[in-house]
C-alpha cells in the first residue's frame, strides 16, 4: 500500500513530495520533504564511510607486490560499500534525506592508532553549494596511504525510483618503500533509490565503477535482486593487467554481495574468501579543527546542532526555524560577497579544470568522460587558525 511506512499524518505530504520529484530533476538537495524522512546528519559527514575499516585502509601499504596491493585496494573499496549505502537503513530504518551542506561547511575526524596500524585523519569541506559538491581527504600518514576526492550527484526519476548518477572521483596514493608513489583512480557507482512508494527508501547499486592504476584495471559491476546471483547488493569485480601489460600480473574475478562477503571465482585464488564485512565497523571520532581543539561555527556538528536536535527529538518547528536561520545567513553572505566583489575562499582545496591523473589512468580503463575537473588538496591539515 502507498505510504505504508509513513506516519499517517505525513502521508499526503509524502505523496506530494513523490509527485514533485517526478517533475524536478537534477538536484534533490533543496527539496522540502516530510519530517519523517529527514536525517540529522549532513552530507559532509559521508566521506567518513571511506574509512570505517581503518585496518583495511592501512593494509594497502603492507603489500609486497603490485598485484597484492591492487587486491588490497579493491578489498578496502568493496568493504566501504556497506556503510556508504546501507547504514542509514540500519541506524534509522530507511534511507533518509541528509542535511544539505552550506558552502564552506567543514568536518574533521580521525580513527585512532590501534595495533600499530597508525592514526587515520579525515578532512571534509563543502566546496560548492549550487550544485552541492563535497571534497575530502583521508590520510594515514604513518603508512603513507592517502585518499583525496570530491563528489556531487545528478538525480533523475525513472520507473518510480530515484536514479542518482555520482559525479566526481577519488585518487588513492600509496608511498612505496622505493620512493615511488602508486596511484589508483576510483570512480563511483550509480544508485537507484527504491521503496519510495511505501515510504521506506533503500539504495541498490547499478552499472559499474572502476579502480585503475598503471598496472591494473579493475571494473566492478553491480546488480540487485534478480540478476547474476539473484541476490540483492551483488557485485562482480574483474581485475586485469592494464593494456599492454601481462607477464607476471595475474587476472582475478571476485563475486559476492558487498554488504556481506565475497570470494574469488576465477584466477589463482579461486574459492578463497575475498572480503567479509559481517563484523563490526569503526565510526569516525569527530574532532574540532580550531587551534583550541574546539569546533568552529562552520564545522558540521556545530553549525547544524539545533537543527539536528530538533530532528532527533521530533521538534520539527525548531528544526525548520534553525534551518531557516542558517539559510538566511548564507543568502546574506552571498549577497555581501557580490556587493564587494569577493568570493568565499575555500580552506583546504583548490579547484582546477583538469586532472592529469584522471586523464592518464582513465584512458587505460576507457572511462568517460575522458576529462574531469577536480579539487586539489592543499595539504593543510588542522588545526587551522
Ligand atoms: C554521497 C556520497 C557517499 C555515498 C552516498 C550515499 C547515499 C546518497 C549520497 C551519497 C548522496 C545523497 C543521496 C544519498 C541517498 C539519499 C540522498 C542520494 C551518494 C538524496 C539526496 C535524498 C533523497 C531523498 C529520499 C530519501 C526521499 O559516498
Amino acid at each position: 500500500q502507498a505510504g505504508e511506512a509513513v506516519p499517517p499524518a505525513q502521508r499526503s505530504s509524502w505523496t506530494s513530495f513523490l509527485k514533485s520529484i517526478a517533475s524536478v530533476s537534477g538536484d534533490l538537495s533543496s527539496m522540502t520533504c516530510p519530517p519523517f524522512i529527514l536525517s540529522p546528519v549532513s552530507l559532509t559527514e559521508f566521506p567518513a564511510y571511506w574509512c570505517e575499516h581503518p585496518e583495511l585502509f592501512a593494509a594497502i601499504a603492507d603489500q609486497n607486490t603490485e598485484e597484492q596491493r591492487t587486491l588490497a585496494v579493491v578489498k578496502w573499496f568493496i568493504s566501504t560499500l556497506k556503510g556508504q549505502y546501507t547504514s542509514r537503513n540500519e541506524s534509522m530504518g530507511s534511507e533518509k534525506k541528509p542535511l544539505n551542506p552550506v558552502l564552506g561547511e567543514l568536518f574533521y575526524g580521525k580513527w585512532p592508532d590501534i595495533n600499530g596500524r597508525g592514526e587515520t585523519q579525515l578532512l571534509v569541506e563543502q566546496v560548492s553549494h549550487h550544485p552541492p559538491i563535497t571534497a575530502y581527504a583521508i590520510e594515514n600518514k604513518s603508512k603513507g596511504v592517502k585518499l583525496v576526492g570530491h563528489n556531487a550527484q545528478k538525480t533523475s526519476f525513472s520507473g518510480g525510483s530515484i536514479i542518482v548518477k555520482q559525479l566526481g572521483h577519488a585518487t588513492l596514493t600509496v608511498k612505496l618503500q622505493s620512493g615511488d608513489v602508486a596511484e589508483y583512480l576510483i570512480t563511483l557507482p550509480r544508485l537507484r533509490i527504491d521503496g519510495l512508494w511505501y515510504g521506506a527508501p533503500y539504495i541498490e547499486l547499478s552499472e559499474s565503477s572502476s579502480i585503475i592504476s598503471k598496472n591494473y584495471v579493475c571494473s566492478i559491476d553491480y546488480k540487485g535482486k534478480g540478476y547474476f546471483s539473484g541476490k540483492t547488493h551483488s557485485f562482480k569485480a574483474t581485475l586485469n593487467p592494464a593494456p599492454g601489460l601481462g607477464g607476471t600480473l595475474g587476472s582475478h574475478v571476485i563475486e559476492g554481495t558487498w554488504h556481506t562477503t565475497s570470494k574469488f571465482t576465477s584466477g589463482p585464488k579461486t574459492g578463497m574468501e575475498f572480503h567479509n564485512v559481517t563484523g563490526p565497523k569503526e565510526e569516525v571520532t569527530a574532532i574540532g579543527g580550531q587551534t583550541s581543539g574546539e569546533m568552529g561555527e562552520f564545522e558540521t556538528r556545530e553549525l547544524w546542532k539545533l537543527v539536528a536536535k530538533g530532528i532527533r527529538e521530533g521538534d520539527f518547528d525548531m528544526a525548520s526555524r534553525e534551518k531557516s536561520k542558517i539559510e538566511n545567513d548564507q543568502r546574506q553572505r552571498r549577497k555581501d560577497e557580490i556587493a564587494v566583489g569577493t568570493k568565499w575562499p575555500l580552506k583546504h582545496f583548490d579547484h582546477v579544470d583538469a586532472d592529469p591523473t584522471y586523464e592518464r589512468l582513465g584512458k587505460l580503463g576507457k572511462i568517460s568522460p575522458a576529462t574531469e575537473d577536480t579539487y586539489l588538496f592543499k595539504e593543510n591539515w588542522p588545526p587551522i587558525a
